[in-house]
């Protein structure tokens, strides 16, 4: 059900690729790379993801795998799924914290009331740490989608140190038989040193204090921002470890070549799918129905 409904979204932004090579002659000329390469550089593919895919046809030319435009697409498909790293998930049946993470207005709040719907459909007691201290709002919002979602809302009893908040709400987490400790966190720019060193710190802190609970780093991308979400991004990755991707807004303006682009240039999974602002509107991020959606 919910792969057929991803698979609509994917061939909403679908490479206007097959018809292209379905009349142009391949035949390893220059103008047929400059042509492909800029098929994918409209399917809102980046120029160095592009450049990386070309160059990978190319040797497939030459080691003579590709030898004419019938199974060009399907090498095509190959390479990209090269470039996609398979989807990595939290084990559903243990005990463990997830850290969501990302820009402002990325849609991490949104992301935890769909993924705590998720889990307590799947029968799991879940926990929501209010750790977005920095906004009045925040507090609401999340307590909005913890109703949605049946799940607790833990607001942090003591002032507002993000580190401590998420302390505070994984410990009443684990003493009072929670399965899932989901942390929202504030909205933040890659550029603002301090507000990324105490993402840093609260990465540790949980790390330290909590060190035989997995903890699982979610970032949340916008899949419509382009790319200068994706340099900002980048220095998540060294604050929180982040381990997989939940890419929001996909049902919006993003082509499918975006989603190339992020996974690549981050050189990380995508594992959620965004597809509309309610709760049931998320998906798992499949690699193969995606290729073979857009291609
Ligand atoms: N269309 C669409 N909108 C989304 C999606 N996820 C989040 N949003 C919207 O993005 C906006 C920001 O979301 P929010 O969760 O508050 O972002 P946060 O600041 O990162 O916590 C809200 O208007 C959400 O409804 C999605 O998958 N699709
Ligand atoms: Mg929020």
């Amino acid at each position: 059900m919910l792969l057929h409904r991803l698979k609509n979204i994917f061939q909403k932004g679908k490479l206007p690729l097959k018809d292209v090579f379905q009349s142009a002659v391949f035949g390893g000329k220059r103008e047929d790379y400059e042509f492909i390469e800029e098929q994918l550089l409209l399917s809102d593919i980046g120029v160095e993801t592009t450049q990386k895919i070309i160059k990978k046809l190319k040797e497939r030319v030459k080691e003579g795998v590709i030898i004419g435009r019938e199974n060009i697409v399907e090498e095509l498909k190959k390479i990209i799924k090269e470039i996609l790293k398979d989807p990595l998930y939290f084990d559903l049946d243990e005990k463990g914290i997830i850290l969501v993470s990302g820009v402002n207005g990325s849609g991490k709040t949104t992301s935890i009331g769909k993924l705590a719907n998720y889990l307590v459909k799947n029968e799991k007691k879940v926990l929501l740490g209010a750790c977005d201290t920095f906004r009045a709002a925040a507090f609401d919002q999340i307590e909005i989608w913890g109703n949605r979602a049946n799940s607790f809302v833990y607001l942090p009893q003591n002032g507002k140190e993000p580190a401590a908040a998420a302390f505070e709400s994984v410990n009443y987490g684990i003493e009072n038989g929670y399965d899932k400790m989901i942390i929202d966190t504030a909205g933040r720019m890659h550029t603002n040193k301090n507000l990324m060193d105490e993402l840093k710190k609260l990465y540790s802190v949980l790390k330290s204090k909590f060190p035989h609970i997995p903890l699982f780093s979610i970032l949340v991308i916008d899949a419509t921002n382009g790319k200068n979400t994706l340099h900002q991004a980048k220095n998540f990755k060294d604050a929180v470890n982040v381990d997989t991707i939940f890419l929001t807004k996909m049902d919006g303006t993003a082509k499918g070549g975006s989603v190339i682009t992020i996974a690549d240039e981050l050189s990380l999974p995508i594992s959620f799918v965004g597809v509309g602002e309610s709760i049931e509107d998320i998906d798992f991020f499949d690699k193969n129905l995606f290729v073979d959606s857009i291609l």
